[in-house]
């Protein structure tokens, strides 16, 4: 038997060469010999995985033995990209795998490259709960990840002839799953629809009409050189009737298989909306489903074999973050079973979970906060709607209580009433946990100003600020080897994998010329490697001796592409009609990368202009060599683990105060890349951190939106001021990126000249000024990577370590168990 109290030892290369050609033997089925590089992956990965689940044993058994709180992230997304090389590396196995794969006769890089990657989030919210299990196991906090495993994760993205986007289905398990592990042991029931009726003692008992059955599956979540290995287990719906043999026998043969089908139909497909609440029976489904087989999991986990477990300790065991507010039902549920599964009285249940509970919210716009029909939660959850209403009637007798006014309470109220009557899931989350929290300084500082401002009046200690970060492990170690490399040099250790602020030791360095020139060559060999990838992958040719300027997040008009390629087309216009001296430009290679809802029509018309401008502009002879433009599909980790390292300007021109934080501003700024921003989201302690002097910044802030909201914004002022505006909507207008149509951009075109919420016209000057002082500064290579080493130099403070940590401090209240 493994003794898993004793540190496991590690692996040399070839004890990983004899476990690989073994599991090829004996579970793939092939001679060493024979193996593609697709065995050889999948072996590697399940002896990798295999070699992990001895720790995970021990950080189980430390976990519910010990006496440190818990960590349960609960989160609908977790992108947590490609999973060998970042096991290997946390496990200490990098080098050992090299040498056992060469020896197999195959290139490590290949055997990486075979895996596909789980699209299981839309975007930086499901990025971020990656970052953090990843930091929670290499901090060694006890943790669990919940939530989902779909089984079509984002669509993948295609262009078609007329740089439209196209949705296909991501099938990302069609060549299996190594890396999840059914556990179907452990599955839990969990019931819809129904009715509630009177039970003994004026008990309320709910007679559920349906059940499903959810089956974790088991992610190992390595810590970096930690020696912990946590868990993310994701649940899947199954069937409790596989198969209707009834039905069957009558010869209806697709009968028979209806209560599978709907069953697995829950967890099937990611909804691939960003920052819009979807108002879907199907979604509130998927939420109830994993929050609450997450809970009875968390019970069963603390209270093994318990029959009559004293849930008042719960508190102590674990705390729940609630990743948006996704999974807020989960409070009317913990409140249920405390009740009526364990015969707790309300306020006992009540006091447990407003500690176990806490929320971060991801979001200013007031619109994208989750509202749910209170009808569509009684038909589906009859019994958590009630408990909704208790919380909620209990709430206002407090708010009534303080003397606040009815007016004021009527805003605030969780569940309104009559037949439109509605469930707000943010104040719920609110009302129902102990801490709320923004992600970044500005983002929380504007929820409790703005979005959220009558509940921080009220309750002013709940709310606190936790700043996003993003795991130096993933996002410089494994992404950019070559800068890792110099760092550790430069540093002489490389303790800053443990500690990012370590990395301000590299200041003084951003004054060595030899240094200067070594950073200045990473950053050339990482464009070289970016255009060898694409050139692969997407058949582009890019001419690395140009500027390399990407903008890659999802497509949102908040976000400001179009002023991005409105600027593209000015630019393009003004070297066409000899406006400027050819001599003069800066050459640039522009970069886009984005998805779009495929509901979002002025996102994927935007996504149309982008294609049909790179079209136009690279087959241009007259911009040959000065700019060019380029849109990879499918904007995934991996893409963005390549061109991250490789740019040089990073584009993050968001209307100030829509962007909660990002998280893409801060993997450019630690490898390398200086940051065009306006001061939105964490742009703002960004630039604090790297000094003004090494930020671009541009553009309205906070207060001028107010203001120009308040006045009444007209774009077309901000049009007819600047002709560079007026010809650049003028050629989209024309039919010049559509074939001579008119028709095709005019959707676009009459939102920027009548409409333009996000007020692009107005920040359009600016940004053009902004980027003669960028391209001034490029001209000068060595004042442009001191600036770049400034800015990894000072930003250690985001790493997703910092932020677990401010969260055990602030908000969790538990810590690491050494
Ligand atoms: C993002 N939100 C924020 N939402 O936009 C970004 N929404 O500023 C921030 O850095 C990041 O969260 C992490 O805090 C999202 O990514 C979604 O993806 C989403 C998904 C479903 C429904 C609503």
């Amino acid at each position: 038997m493994v003794d898993i109290t004793a540190p496991q030892a590690s692996l040399s290369a070839d004890d990983l060469r004899k476990r690989i050609t073994t599991n090829l033997q004996e579970k793939q089925g092939v001679e060493p010999e024979e193996a593609t590089v697709a065995d050889v992956y999948a072996a590697t990965a399940e002896v990798v995985r295999d070699y992990l689940s001895v720790s995970s044993l021990d950080a189980k058994k430390r976990m519910v033995k010990g006496h440190v709180k818990a960590v349960g992230y609960l989160s609908a997304e977790f992108l947590i990209g490609r999973q060998l090389s970042n096991a290997l590396l946390n496990a200490g196995l990098t080098q050992q795998f090299e040498g056992a794969v060469a020896e197999l006769g195959f290139k490590a890089k290949d055997v990486i490259a075979t895996e596909p990657e789980p699209g299981l989030g839309n975007g930086g919210l499901g990025r971020l709960a990656a970052c953090y299990v990843d930091s929670l196991a290499s901090l060694g906090v006890p943790a669990f990840g919940y939530g989902i495993q779909y089984r079509y994760g984002i669509f993948r993205q295609e262009f078609d002839d007329e740089g439209k986007q196209v949705e296909k289905p991501d099938y990302w398990l069609s060549e299996g799953n190594p890396w999840g592990h059914e556990d179907v042991v452990r599955s839990q029931r969990v019931s819809f629809g129904g009715s509630v009726v009177d039970g003994d003692d004026g008990a309320r008992v709910w007679k559920p009409a349906w059940s499903v059955r959810a089956v974790p599956v088991d992610y190992l979540v390595p810590g970096y050189d930690s020696g912990r290995v946590n868990t993310l287990r994701l649940w899947t719906a199954k069937s409790y009737d596989e198969f209707d043999l009834a039905t069957f026998n009558r010869s209806d043969y697709m009968g028979a298989v209806i209560p599978q089908v709907n069953a697995e139909n829950i967890t099937k497909v990611l909804y691939p909306e960003d920052s819009t609440p979807q108002g879907k029976r199907l979604r509130l489904e998927q939420q109830y489903f994993f929050v609450s087989a997450s809970i009875h999991d968390a019970i069963r986990t603390f209270y093994p074999g318990e029959k009559n477990p004293d849930l008042t300790t719960f508190p102590d065991k674990i705390c729940f973050q609630l990743n948006d507010t996704h999974p807020v039902i989960g409070i009317p549920e913990l409140m249920r079973v405390l009740m009526d599964e364990h015969g707790m009285d309300w306020d006992a249940a009540w006091n447990i979970t407003r500690k176990t509970f806490n929320y971060t919210c991801h979001t200013l716009l007031p619109e994208a906060l989750e509202v749910w029909p209170a009808k569509l939660i009684g038909e589906l959850l009859p019994r958590h709607l009630e408990i909704i209403r208790s919380i909620n009637a209990q709430f206002v007798q407090e708010l009534e209580s303080k003397g606040i006014d009815d007016d004021v309470i009527d805003r605030m109220r969780i569940a309104t009433d009559g037949p439109d009557g509605q469930v707000r899931m943010a104040y719920l989350a609110t009302v129902g946990g102990s801490y709320v929290n923004g992600v970044a300084a500005l983002h929380s500082q504007l929820l409790k100003d703005v979005t959220l401002k009558d509940f921080s009046s009220v309750y002013p200690n709940k709310f606190t600020n936790v700043t996003n970060g993003v795991t130096p492990r993933r996002f410089i170690k494994l992404a950019n080897p070559r800068l890792s490399d110099l760092i550790t040099e430069g540093l002489g250790t490389d303790k800053w994998l443990h500690d990012l602020d370590e990395l301000e030791g590299l200041v003084p360095l951003a004054d060595d010329s030899s240094f200067v020139e070594r950073f200045r060559k990473v950053k050339e060999a990482n464009k070289q490697d970016f255009a060898k990838y694409a050139s692969d992958k997407f058949d582009f040719s890019i001419n690395t001796n140009t500027m390399f300027d990407s903008m890659i997040k999802r497509l949102h008009e908040y976000k400001r592409q179009s002023l991005k390629i409105l600027a593209v087309i000015a630019e393009y216009a003004a070297i066409k009609d000899g406006s400027v001296n050819v001599d003069e430009i800066l050459p640039r290679s522009v970069f886009f990368g984005a998805k779009a809802a495929p509901g979002y029509a002025m996102a994927k018309l935007t996504i149309q202009l982008i294609n049909n401008v790179a079209r136009v502009v690279n087959n241009d002879p007259a911009v040959k060599g000065k700019l060019a433009v380029y849109f990879p599909w499918n904007y995934n980790i991996d893409l963005a683990e390549h061109l991250i390292p490789a740019t040089e300007l990073d584009e993050q021109i968001s209307q100030a105060g829509k962007e909660a934080s990002g998280t893409g501003n801060m993997k450019f700024a630690l490898n390398g890349s200086l940051t065009v921003g306006t001061l939105d989201g964490a742009n703002v302690e960004i630039r604090e951190r790297v000094g003004a002097e090494n930020f671009f910044l541009f553009g309205m802030q906070v207060e001028d939106v107010e203001k120009l909201y308040a006045d009444g914004y007209d774009p077309m002022e901000y049009v007819h001021a600047d002709p560079r505006l007026h010809h650049a909507i003028d050629l989209v207008a024309s039919g010049a990126f559509s074939h001579g149509d008119r028709d095709t951009y005019a959707a676009l075109t009459s939102d920027w000249l009548t409409h333009d919420y996000f007020m692009t016209m107005a920040d359009f000057t600016a940004y053009m000024d902004i980027q003669k002082e960028i391209e001034a500064t490029y001209r000068n290579p060595d004042e442009w990577t001191r600036k770049a080493i400034l800015n990894v130099a000072h930003s250690g403070f985001f790493s997703s370590d910092r932020s677990i940590e401010d969260y055990l401090t602030r908000i969790w209240h538990t810590e690491p168990q050494r």
